[in-house]
């Protein structure tokens, strides 16, 4: 399979393999627009490139990941399953047996600071999926400055009814530690304040936002740059939950088998993707902040306005012609859950996986992709589960969110809901294989807690108990057929004519 270097490629691709449809109708990007890539993506329909959109010059692209096989060609795979969970275990595995953390020792920082290769050469491998510095870039084909920028140009998107205003929803905003010189990308949405200002969406613990916490504390405003429109594959690692301070450039060229393409921004020296579409370049001010909200958030409901940073634009490049990429959210699926359950396996949840026994886990698209987790085990001993449920509990990071645990056995498919249902209605007895946490701050952003986002949480053992854990009884046997009937069966089937 081939890797794409930029969004143009891989639109080019999803057009001949049919998967990118094109509409000539004047669209309004107030509503209709996501009315439109709502409903495309709640059937894992194609991406759509909305031609004439009403306000703008620019044609606006929709849904791009809203479907499983479209998140796997961004990483050259095209079995979702089989090859791109694979191949992100296999790029974030350490060779030899070493450790996790010396891997993510040496995937931080950016290729421009020296450090960083004396690092890596224990990882030799790793040095040719470097970022790849260019002179000059297709993005920095048309400049605005002063006077002439203006975001009302671009035609932002505004979701849903409630929605605070019209938003940036598939940016990749990138900064550099202002202690340690170390990169950071991550996609947070921006909400329009004016011709040169958005709202700076990220969450307390973000990369972005840790970067702009050390900035304010050292009285300084931190440069930011935002592409739209990059590198899927890129683009994808906007939402890998990586541990700081990991390098999203860094880990994107080990994914793909080759470095990203980049070129220097003009206002600073953060490293902005080669083919982005539009570049927008400026400072999150210290002290500044802004009411941003409501939002129809992945989870499917509102959340309420609260204070963010201010993104002030200083300089906007694009290429000629430039193409806008907006994101759809609300309640799953959409296409940040298809993003998520790529990545679902790195992290904690890759920690997870090797320490505790867990033979695998879906980080549930159902459960918006943070609030439910089902996992399967070989199960070693008695109350093997529960030991996983409190290990889980104790985990820090992405895990935290975790609301719900429904553990299963190695034979059951976690992703496939029927059999976690069969599984849950056969084995669990209320009196014995429920578990609930103390309180505890869990997310403040999940609409079902408590205000201060505080919550209990519920762990279920699905797993077939065993006579040691309390039962009466040996659980009777499975039914199965017997194997060397079901072999000459299956060696006469097609003669049968049986299909
Ligand atoms: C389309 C889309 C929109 C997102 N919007 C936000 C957001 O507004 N705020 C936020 O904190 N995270 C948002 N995320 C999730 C982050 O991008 C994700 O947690 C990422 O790993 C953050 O990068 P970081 O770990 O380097 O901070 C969004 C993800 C996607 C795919
Ligand atoms: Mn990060």
């Amino acid at each position: 399979m081939p890797i794409y270097d930029d969004l143009r490629e891989f639109m080019d691709m999803l057009e001949q393999k049919g998967q990118l449809v094109r509409v000539a109708r004047e669209v309004d990007p107030i509503l209709e627009i996501n009315a439109i890539v709502d409903r495309l993506a709640r059937k894992q329909g194609p991406a759509v490139l909305f031609e004439n959109v009403k306000g703008s010059d620019l044609p606006v692209l929709g849904n791009l990941f809203g479907s499983h096989q479209r998140v796997a060609w961004t990483l050259g795979a095209d079995d979702f399953y089989a090859h791109v969970q694979q191949k992100i275990v296999e790029a974030m595995s350490p060779p030899d047996g070493g450790e996790v953390s010396d891997i993510e020792g040496a995937v931080r920082g950016s290729f421009m600071y020296a450090p960083v290769a004396d690092q890596l050469l224990p990882f030799g491998h790793l040095l040719s999926t470097l970022p790849e510095e260019l002179g000059d870039a297709p993005c920095k084909e048309v400049v605005y400055e002063g006077d002439d920028i203006d975001i009302n140009r671009l035609p932002l998107t505004k979701l849903w009814p409630q929605d605070g205003d019209k938003f940036i929803t598939m940016p990749m905003v990138i900064t550099r530690d202002p202690e340690t010189g170390e990169i950071n990308a991550g996609t947070y949405r921006m909400m329009y304040l004016d011709k040169n200002k958005t709202c700076m969406h990220w969450l307390p613990k973000k990369h972005g936002n840790i970067h702009c916490q050390k900035a304010e504390k050292m009285g300084q405003d931190l440069p930011v740059a935002v592409a739209v429109g990059c590198d899927p594959a890129f683009q994808l690692s906007g939402c890998y939950p990586l541990h700081y301070p990991m390098d999203e450039f860094m880990v994107t060229g080990m994914l793909k088998g080759a470095g990203v393409k980049v070129v220097k921004a003009d206002l600073s020296d953060l490293p902005v993707p080669a083919g982005s579409e539009i570049v927008l370049e400026g400072i999150i001010p210290a002290g500044v902040r802004a009411s941003e909200g409501p939002f129809g958030e992945f989870h499917g409901y509102y959340s309420p306005p609260k204070e963010t940073h201010v993104f002030e634009i200083q300089r906007i490049t694009t290429r000629k012609d430039p193409i806008w990429h907006m994101a759809t959210t609300g309640r799953p699926f959409t296409e940040i859950h298809y993003m998520s359950k790529a990545t679902e396996k790195m992290g904690k949840a890759r920690e997870l996986m090797g320490t505790a026994g867990i033979t695998d886990l879906n980080m549930a698209k159902e459960g918006a992709s943070l609030y439910l987790m089902i996992a399967s085990i070989k199960k070693e001993r008695p109350y093997h589960a529960r030991e996983i449920i409190n290990q889980v509990w104790q985990q820090k990071g992405q895990a935290e969110f975790v609301t719900n645990i429904i553990i299963v056995d190695h034979d059951i498919d976690v992703n496939n809901l029927s059999e976690v249902m069969w599984a849950f209605s056969l084995n669990v007895r209320a009196d014995q294989d429920l578990m609930i946490s103390e309180r505890r701050e869990q997310d403040l952003e999940h609409p079902g807690l408590s205000p201060r986002g505080e919550g209990a949480r519920l762990g279920i053992d699905a797993t077939r108990k065993w006579k040691e854990e309390n039962y009466t009884r040996e659980l009777p046997d499975l039914v199965t057929m017997d194997q060397g009937v079901v072999d000459k069966v299956l060696a006469n089937w097609e003669n049968d004519g049986l299909g």
